[in-house]
């Protein structure tokens, strides 16, 4: 009944669904932008840069010429693959996302039809997605590419969106699609087994008729997952807010939150305007009790380290991960409109009550009818709590520990009988 319900909600097909149960349960993506601009890491020729880190050659209008020297620097000796899944996995996430081409075109696998790639530019000279794809797979971790499809700043006819800025990058923008995009798509997509996800960007300036081009490979990848930005009025299966989380989600869509920890994807040396853990870690509750998932950014360097501050962030949302799992992975979106307190995750028969701001006398309100079979912390489910109703407006109310057991989040497992039945708010 409850997987009938959620088919109805969302107006999916049940192949449609049955391809998207893995995703929707995953809720933790780990999004990498890692390429060229790692190695100028927000500076040029002297100057800082502003804003997002791998759009620097965008930004500081470099030339072709100038950029592509770069190159030479990004050699990523210390790129440990293993490590960065089992930290992934280890905080939690069940998915991982890399930029196998970003916008400046530079593709961090072995491409046949360009030597703008890891292998041929760069003194590493390996492909760094198949070792990344195998470590993925040891841990059972899933595994998706990003692709640049719009924009290639270093392409003939790749820099159409946005103006260009050398007469290099001249050119027309469907022989670009033609000679590069579509080819280097058809190599992300055959040459390393079966992908999970192909995540577009951006829509701009792609026409339907260009859209089309990618569609004979992606026919032959019916479980590839792909989001809402290739264009063409494609909608893909999933919508894509980014650095934001949105009001209500999207009703019958299935929708990620892509979002950086500081302020850029692509790594900058000098941006230390880092996210709590507590805000990462509530960020992601309130995006799962939207029903959405959280793709979580990390820049890696140009040397191939993580930012110390992006693992120290990801370890305490592993932790908060370890005893609240239950709370996140596999659960619906909240069914009630509001809660003061915090937020809620429903799975079945059981509502996870997430307190952020805790009652100061300590007892929890849960506007619904149902008679309570049992209530505890998921951080001590053999201690039961105390639920009582309150005359006045029929909720239940549960009474929780004096001294809050977590600041961050502490979540209340809920269990119900019967057919959930909300008590509206007045
Ligand atoms: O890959 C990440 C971004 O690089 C990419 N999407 C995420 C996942 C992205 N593409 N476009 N944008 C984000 C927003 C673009 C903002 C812009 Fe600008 C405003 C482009 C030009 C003006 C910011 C400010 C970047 C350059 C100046």
């Amino acid at each position: 009944l409850a997987i009938h319900a959620v088919h109805a909600q969302s107006n999916e097909s049940t192949a449609e669904a049955k391809k998207m149960q893995w995703w929707k349960d995953a809720k933790f993506g780990m999004f990498i932008h890692w390429g060229v601009y790692s190695a100028l890491a927000g500076t040029y020729e002297g100057k800082k840069i502003p804003g997002i880190g791998e759009w620097i050659m965008n930004t500081a209008k470099i030339p072709i010429d100038k950029y592509k020297p770069y190159a030479k620097q990004f050699n990523p000796v210390k790129y440990n693959p293993e490590a960065w899944v089992k930290m992934a996995k280890n905080a939690g996430v069940k998915y991982i996302v890399i930029t196998s081409k970003h916008h400046d075109g530079f593709a961090l696998f072995d491409s046949k039809v360009t030597d703008w790639d890891v292998v041929d530019a760069s003194p590493y000279g390996k492909d760094l997605l198949k070792p990344l794809v195998a470590a993925c797979r040891k841990e059972g971790i899933r595994i998706g590419f990003y692709y640049s499809q719009a924009q290639d700043w270093n392409h003939p006819g790749g820099a159409a969106i946005n103006g260009h800025w050398d007469p290099a990058q001249d050119g027309d923008m469907d022989t670009y699609l033609d000679n590069i995009a579509v080819p280097q798509v058809r190599e992300i997509l055959s040459n390393y087994g079966n992908i999970d996800i192909l995540w577009w960007d951006t829509p701009k300036d792609m026409t339907k008729a260009r859209a089309e081009k990618f569609m004979p490979i992606l026919k032959q990848h019916p479980n590839l997952i792909t989001n809402n930005r290739l264009g063409g009025k494609f909608q893909g299966d999933t919508e894509t807010p980014e650095q934001f989380v949105p009001s209500t989600g999207f009703p019958g869509r299935n929708w990620e939150t892509c979002m950086t920890m500081n302020d850029t994807w692509g790594y900058k040396s000098y941006d230390s305007n880092w996210k709590s853990s507590k805000t990462l870690i509530r960020n992601l509750t309130e995006i799962v009790s939207k029903g959405g998932n959280f793709l979580l950014n990390v820049g890696p360097t140009a040397e191939g380290e993580i930012p110390k501050a992006s693992i120290t962030r990801l370890a305490a949302m592993g932790k908060w991960l370890h005893v609240n799992k239950e709370a996140i992975y596999g659960t619906t979106a909240s069914p009630f409109p509001y809660l003061s307190y915090g937020r809620c995750t429903r799975k079945g028969q059981k509502l996870y009550l997430h307190v952020f701001d805790y009652p100061a006398n300590d007892l929890l309100g849960v506007p619904m009818a149902n008679k309570i079979r049992k209530a505890y912390l998921l951080a001590d489910p053999s201690k039961p709590l105390l639920v009582t109703i309150n005359k006045a407006n029929q909720h239940s109310v549960i009474h929780l520990p004096k001294k809050i057991p977590d600041t961050i989040n502490t979540v209340v497992a809920v269990e119900f009988e019967g057919d959930l039945k909300i008590i509206p708010s007045p």
